[in-house]
C-alpha cells in the first residue's frame, strides 16, 4: 500500500513532486517501495539489534542503541517544540550526532538541511533564513573552529530560529544530549513525502536546496548498494563529510546501514587518520575524491598499515585523470577501484565491479537504474549522434524535477519535459558507460568542492574596490582546478590579501575564496556582451603554463 505525499497541515510547500502517472510507474516498478527512511532503520534494529552500526571515536553505536537514541530524540525535539515539517539546518562533522539527529528528524517528519562542515556565515544564514529554519545543529568545535559563535551570529539575523542545539560543551545554547524525552505515538511522515535537502554545487548567485524524498533516496541508496555488493559484514569507512550525497548514498552510510553492515567515521580524510580505522575495523569500503588518491597510493606504499580488508576504492566528485586510475589499481592489490560521477539532484553512475579494466579507468560509469533516462544533446537540445560530446540531460526515478521554491531557475535548470539539465559536458560509450568532457555551467570544481562562480562574484562586487568581477578555474596539478578572480579596479587595486580578508569577514567558507587574483583593465566580452570566461580561463592557464 502506498500513502500518497502527506496533505497535513505541515507539509511542504514549494517543490516539484514527480507526475502522478510516473510516480505510479517507479512504484509498480518496485523502486519506490513505500517505506520511509526511519522505518527502514527501525527494521534494520528489529532484524539485529546488537549488530554494531556506527563507530565513532570511541563511540559504538549498536543498531539497537542508534533506533532508541534516533526516538527519544524525536521525542525530546517535539517536546522543545519542533513540528513535522520544519526545518533544521544541521551541520556537523563526521560523528554519530548526524544519525542520531537526521533518524530522529526523519521520523519526526522534520526537515534536515544537509550543510558542510566548512560553511559559514554567509552560507548557513542563507540556509536558514531561505527555509525558515526553526533549529540549527552544531558541534561545539571542529577543526579548530568554534560553531557556537557561527550560530550566535546567525541567531541574531533569523527570527524563525527559536533553538541551537549543539554536541558537546553547549555554551549559552542548548545541549544535544538533554534533548531526550519517552517515545511516544507519532504519524509519521508519507514515503513521498520530502525527507531532507542537499545541497546543490550551483551556478547561481545563491545555493540551491535539492528536495528529496523517502522513497526516492532509498531506492538510490538500496541500488547502489546492490551495485557495491555490501552485505551485513560490509564496513563502510566515511573520510568525506557525512552529509554529502556521495558519502551518504552513493551507497555511502545509508547503504552500509541499508545492507545491516558497519559505519566508520573518519573526522578527516588523510590517511594518518584513515588507515589505523581501516586496519582496526576491517574496513571493505570508502569513498574519496581524487586529489586525494595520490595521497593515499603513496602512504600504501609504506606497509604502515594493513589494509588488505579493502574490498572496492570509490573515486568521484571530480574527473579521475585515467593514469591515477591505472596507478590506483596496480598499488592496491585485491582491492577494486570503481569511478562514481553524481550528483546531489539525483542521478548517479558508477563503473561495476566486474567492468573490464578499460572501462574502469577511462570513463565514469553508468546509470543506476534502467529508468535513468540520459539524453546527450547539442546547444539547442536536439540529441547528438552518439559518441559525440554534448549536454547530459536526465530524469529517473531518483533525479528531483525541481530545486525547492526556485521557479524561475527551475524553468531553465529543466526541460518542459522534465529533464534536469545538468551542465555537464559527456560522451556516451557503446557499452552506455558515460565520460565527463568537460562543464558547461558556471562552475569550478576545486577537487570535488564546487563553487558557484556567480555567487563569489557577488561577494567580490560588495568591496568598493572592484568595479567588476569574473571568477574562472584555472588548472592544478593537485586538486585538478582552483579558482581565479579577474578583477577590475576603481582606482588603486588593493592587494589580493585585502580582497580575501573581506570575503572572510563576509562569512564566505574558505574554499570559494579566491586562489589567485589577477587585476585587468576590463573584462574581454563575446559577440552578445557577456563576459567571455572561456578567454579567461584560456588567458590563465597560458600564464600558468609559462610560469
Ligand atoms: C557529487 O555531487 P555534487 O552535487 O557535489 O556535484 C555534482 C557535479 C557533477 O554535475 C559533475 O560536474 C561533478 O560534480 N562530478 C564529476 C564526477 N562526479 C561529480 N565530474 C567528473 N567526474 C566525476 N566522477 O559530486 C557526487 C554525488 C554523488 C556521488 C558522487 C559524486
Amino acid at each position: 500500500m502506498h500513502r500518497e505525499p502527506s496533505r497535513r497541515p505541515g507539509a511542504l510547500d514549494g517543490w516539484t513532486p514527480w507526475p502522478a502517472d510516473v510516480a505510479e510507474r517507479y512504484r509498480q516498478l518496485g523502486y519506490w517501495r513505500g517505506e520511509t527512511l526511519g522505518e527502514m532503520l527501525r527494521d534494520r534494529a528489529r532484524q539485529h539489534p546488537d549488530r554494531v552500526a556506527v563507530v565513532s571515536g570511541g563511540r559504538r553505536l549498536s543498531y539497537g542503541e542508534l533506533d532508541r537514541r534516533a526516538d527519544r530524540l524525536t521525542a525530546g525535539l517535539l517536546r522543545l517544540g519542533v513540528r513535522p515539517g520544519d526545518r533544521v539546518v544541521v551541520q556537523l562533522p563526521n560523528i554519530a550526532e548526524f544519525f542520531e539527529v537526521c533518524f530522529a528528524l526523519f521520523r519526526l517528519g522534520a526537515l534536515p538541511v544537509l550543510a558542510l562542515p566548512a560553511h559559514r556565515r554567509a552560507e548557513i544564514s542563507y540556509f536558514c533564513q531561505f527555509t525558515g529554519a526553526v533549529a540549527y545543529v552544531i558541534a561545539d568545535r571542529d577543526g579548530g573552529f568554534d560553531y557556537r559563535e557561527l550560530a550566535g551570529q546567525i541567531q541574531q539575523e533569523t527570527s524563525t530560529l527559536k533553538h541551537v542545539l549543539v554536541v558537546g560543551d553547549p555554551g549559552r545554547f542548548t545541549a544535544l544530549s538533554s534533548v531526550d524525552a519517552e517515545p511516544g505515538e507519532l504519524p509519521g511522515p508519507a514515503p513521498g513525502d520530502v525527507a531532507f535537502f542537499q545541497l546543490s554545487g550551483g551556478s547561481t548567485g545563491v545555493p540551491k536546496l535539492i528536495p528529496r524524498t523517502h522513497d526516492d533516496y532509498l531506492y538510490s541508496v538500496r541500488a547502489s548498494a546492490e551495485i557495491c555488493a555490501l552485505h551485513a559484514d560490509s564496513v563502510y569507512l566515511a573520510v568525506l563529510p557525512v552529509a554529502h550525497n556521495f558519502t551518504l548514498s552513493s551507497p555511502g552510510s545509508l547503504g552500509a546501514l541499508h545492507a545491516g553492515g558497519r559505519v566508520v567515521l573518519s573526522p578527516r580524510p588523510s590517511p594518518d587518520e584513515a588507515f589505523p580505522l581501516i586496519e582496526r575495523e576491517r574496513v571493505t569500503l570508502t569513498a574519496l575524491v581524487p586529489p586525494l588518491v595520490p595521497v593515499w597510493l603513496d602512504a600504501a606504499r609504506a606497509p604502515r598499515h594493513d589494509l588488505s580488508s579493502l574490498r572496492v576504492l570509490q573515486v568521484g566528485g571530480a574527473k579521475l585523470s585515467p593514469e591515477v586510475a591505472r596507478r590506483a589499481r596496480s598499488t592496491l592489490a585485491g582491492c577494486a577501484l570503481q569511478q562514481v560521477f553524481g550528483m546531489a539532484e539525483g542521478l548517479v553512475n558508477y563503473t561495476r565491479l566486474d567492468d573490464p579494466e578499460d572501462l574502469v579507468v577511462e570513463t565514469q560509469g553508468r546509470p543506476i537504474s534502467p529508468h535513468d533516462e540520459i539524453r546527450v544533446v547539442d546547444d539547442e537540445d536536439r540529441d547528438v549522434e552518439r559518441g559525440q560530446v554534448g549536454h547530459l540531460l536526465t530524469r529517473g526515478p531518483y533525479t528531483i524535477r525541481g530545486y525547492y521554491k526556485a521557479d524561475a531557475h527551475n524553468a531553465a535548470a529543466f526541460t518542459r519535459d522534465g529533464f534536469y539539465r545538468t551542465g555537464d559536458l559527456v560522451r556516451l560509450t557503446p557499452s552506455g558507460h558515460l565520460i565527463v568532457e568537460g562543464r558547461a555551467k558556471d562552475q569550478i570544481n576545486r577537487g570535488g568542492e564546487k563553487i558557484a562562480a556567480a555567487e563569489v562574484e557577488d561577494h567580490l562586487l560588495a568591496h568598493p574596490s572592484v568595479r567588476d568581477a569574473a571568477l574562472v578555474a584555472m588548472p592544478d596539478a593537485l586538486l585538478g582546478e582552483r579558482s581565479c578572480a579577474f578583477l577590475v579596479p576603481h582606482g588603486r587595486p588593493p592587494a589580493p590579501r585585502e580582497i580575501n580578508a573581506f570575503l572572510r569577514e563576509r562569512g564566505v567558507a574558505r574554499y570559494k575564496v579566491p586562489d589567485r587574483i589577477e587585476w585587468v583593465d576590463s573584462l574581454p566580452k563575446t559577440s552578445v556582451g557577456k563576459v567571455d570566461k572561456k578567454a579567461l580561463r584560456r588567458r590563465i592557464a597560458e600564464e600558468l603554463a609559462q610560469a
